[in-house]
């Protein structure tokens, strides 16, 4: 549970970093299966996936991975080590008792060839019933510092509504908040220890850096809603029957 100062702490800034949430053991084995999914997934790739979860950076013939989809429905193994029970009270005592993990991502953020994330809200992309009932909990697997890329949060921004996001011509899926409304909101890095989370309203507007460091940032990022609330209006699609009920 949270204590009062840090629930004050999310509701004023729109965010709120956890250390030493999990231990070095459970680090090591959400590590352990990613590499196991990555290696499986790698295999099965075609062209056109390729494209859009591997690094676009990396030099000819390297293939790193920049994302994965999903671990929280693929793979059991993390489900269990991660959604704990102290972890679902999180969720539980920001948005509602019965709660749904409708979308989890692997952040990979390799070293040296990571690429950036623009300033964004998670609540564009997935168009709640109501604003305030999405959670996304993010779960530092390495140590995230500003050298290689952690989180960069706009305090207070989540009071402001949801904003229209634009996208480049060749990335529509790139959903970004348009500077000049970026701009009204300086960004602050939120460092996180591997083991530690961090916990966004989803309205914060948020980004990360690329990471041009000797080591990688990587991170599983959960986005819990309750399971009597609908995604009325998502910018892209989210698959249905990959949600997990809690
Ligand atoms: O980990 C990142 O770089 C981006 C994470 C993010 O946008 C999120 O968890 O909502």
């Amino acid at each position: 549970m949270l204590n009062e100062s840090q629930l004050a702490e999310y509701q004023d800034k729109g965010h709120l970093t956890i250390n030493r949430f999990y231990g070095p053991e459970t680090v090591a084995q959400v590590i352990a299966e990613i590499n196991i999914w990555a290696d499986e997934t790698r295999a099965e790739l075609s062209a056109e996936d390729q494209r859009w979860y591997f690094e676009q950076n990396a030099p000819e013939g390297i293939s790193l991975f920049r994302k994965l989809d999903n671990p929280i429905y693929n793979r059991e193994v993390l489900r269990r080590l991660i959604v704990t029970p102290e972890l679902l009270s999180l969720g539980k005592q920001l948005i509602g008792k019965a709660l749904t993990v409708f979308f989890s991502q692997v952040f990979m953020k390799p070293a040296k060839y990571g690429g950036p994330k623009p300033v964004h809200q998670d609540n564009y992309y997935f168009g709640p019933e109501d604003e305030d009932k999405v959670l996304t909990i993010w779960l530092a697997i390495d140590n995230a510092t500003v050298e290689n890329g952690c989180l960069y949060f706009g305090d207070g921004s989540h009071h402001t509504g949801v904003h229209q996001h634009v996208a480049p011509s060749d990335e529509p899926f790139n959903l970004m908040v348009p500077e000049e409304i970026a701009a009204e909101f300086p960004m602050t890095p939120a460092p996180v220890d591997a083991g530690g989370i961090s916990l966004h309203h989803g309205n914060t507007f948020h980004q990360s850096s690329e990471n041009k460091s000797e080591f990688p940032r990587r991170a599983l990022a959960m986005h819990f809603i309750p399971q009597d609330m609908n995604l009325i209006n998502p910018a892209l699609e989210y698959d249905q029957s990959v949600v997990v009920r809690f």
